[in-house]
């Protein structure tokens, strides 16, 4: 009688233990994605987790600053846990002047400051493998005096390198021109502000199987008065030390977006730069290769109305191993596309604009960010950006209104490629000026 209790109680013992592990199993197997935005007025970061084909916002983080510019979710510890990175600041709008660098764990969301950097906006943050030994660095864009600064989690801190810093100033010192807002202009009077560091990314651009840093930089856009110059920068380390090229220079207009990726299909990497205007000049996207040891630039879009092209990814939509443009452009319409390598040419389907979505008077969409998430149903393209009013005199900086729009499109209509089938969904309406997806 005792023995056959005891049997009994050994069956209930493992198959509740059984059902406790397959439970967790399951559990881990099944990919939960999320989306992350920067917004700002005040500078706060969203969560929202993709349930069912729609996004739901599950959390806010307030950081305490007027503006989130940037925010990555990544293994910034090399310790296989993602974090939140965040660059925030006050920009003009209030004090403590300067930016920070900022992170949250993904459990707690508890904050972390990683550096205390000090220039005036922490305008872009990239993390990946920048010094190819396996480990992952963060590399930051300032603007002001205008930093590409690394950093490096080592013996428990982190490590930080300058890879440039105010680089107009360089190029104003050898060409005798001026770029420096004048101090007596600028509510903050010891900040500098002169080069603008937009984007950085980390990526083998030159197809040599190491990575390289890439920035796009010009000068401020507070000078309305001269005309700015911008330049491409790659940085490479050799041995101990970064060396960086200039790729191009242009003038009047300014070098914005980086993507890099294998845009024709053929296991090369090119560089796709977007180039915006703060004037009134159109916007366009220029390929850049990297072939026989120098540069091929070619450019294959010119808008015939948006002057901003910030929001650009490179993603295999339809699951058929091609990599597509996805483009977003900036104001007044915020332009949504898709650009397809045919042959020799690229074929451009445009199937929405943002200021259609929202159809206010007097209103302007500038796109920031754009990014594709897939899980098993649906394709997931999510357009983040900031809406203005031009005749309220609400400057990009000020506004707090802006969009997360989700277009998104049945699995079975992504296997058959219906690019025109869209559905769309405005699922935010405050300011947003960048995001990230993460899956766990
Ligand atoms: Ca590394
Ligand atoms: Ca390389």
């Amino acid at each position: 009688m005792i023995k056959r209790n005891y049997i009994v109680f050994l069956i209930i013992f493992f198959s509740i233990a059984i059902f406790f592990v397959k439970s967790n199993v399951l559990k881990k197997q099944t990919n939960q994605h999320y989306i992350v935005a920067a917004s700002s007025n005040p500078g706060e970061i969203f969560l929202y987790k993709l349930e069912n084909g729609n996004y739901k916002k599950i959390k806010s983080i307030d950081t305490g600053y007027k503006f989130v510019y940037t925010v990555r979710v990544a293994d910034i510890y090399n310790n296989k846990r993602q974090y939140i990175v965040a660059g925030v600041s006050n920009s003009f709008f209030g004090e403590p002047y300067g930016c920070k660098i900022i992170s949250y764990d993904l459990y707690k969301f508890q904050e972390k400051m990683i550096d205390d950097v000090g220039d005036l906006r922490c305008k872009d943050l990239t993390i990946g493998d920048a010094e190819n030994n396996g480990k992952n660095e963060i590399v930051l864009a300032t603007h002001g005096v205008g930093y590409v600064r690394l950093y490096k989690w080592q013996n428990n801190q982190w490590e930080k390198e300058d890879l440039d810093s105010n680089y107009i100033d360089r190029i104003d010192q050898q060409e005798k021109t001026d770029h420096r807002v004048p101090n007596t202009q600028l509510p903050c009077q010891s900040c500098i502000v002169q080069t603008a560091v937009h984007i950085v990314k980390i990526a083998d651009v030159d197809n040599d199987g190491k990575n390289e840093v890439i920035a796009t930089i010009s000068s401020p856009l507070e000078l309305q008065n001269v005309d700015e110059i911008s330049v491409i920068k790659v940085y490479k380390k050799e041995g101990d030390t970064w060396k960086s090229t200039v790729v191009d220079k242009l003038s009047g207009r300014e070098f914005r977006s980086i993507t890099i990726g294998d845009l024709y299909n053929n296991r090369h990497n090119i560089m796709l730069i977007g180039i915006g205007s703060p004037r009134n000049e159109k916007g366009s996207l220029v390929v850049y290769d990297f072939f026989n040891s120098s540069w091929n630039k070619k450019e294959i879009y010119r808008d015939s109305s948006e002057t901003n092209m910030k929001a650009v990814a490179l993603a295999d939509v339809f699951d058929d191993g091609k990599q597509r443009i996805l483009l977003a452009t900036g104001f007044p319409e915020a332009k949504i596309m898709l650009l397809t390598w045919k042959i020799n040419k690229f074929e451009i389907n445009q199937f929405g604009t943002i200021s259609s979505l929202f159809n206010i008077k007097g209103a302007q969409f500038n796109s920031m960010a754009v990014s594709l998430q897939k899980d098993p149903v649906s394709t997931n393209l999510i357009i983040g950006g900031m809406t203005t009013y031009p005749n309220k005199k609400i400057g990009w900086e000020g506004t707090k209104d802006g969009f997360i729009a989700h277009y998104k499109m049945d699995k079975n209509l992504r296997e058959n490629k219906v690019i025109e089938k869209w559905t769309n969904k405005i699922m935010e309406t405050r300011s947003v000026l960048g995001l990230d997806k993460y899956t766990l």
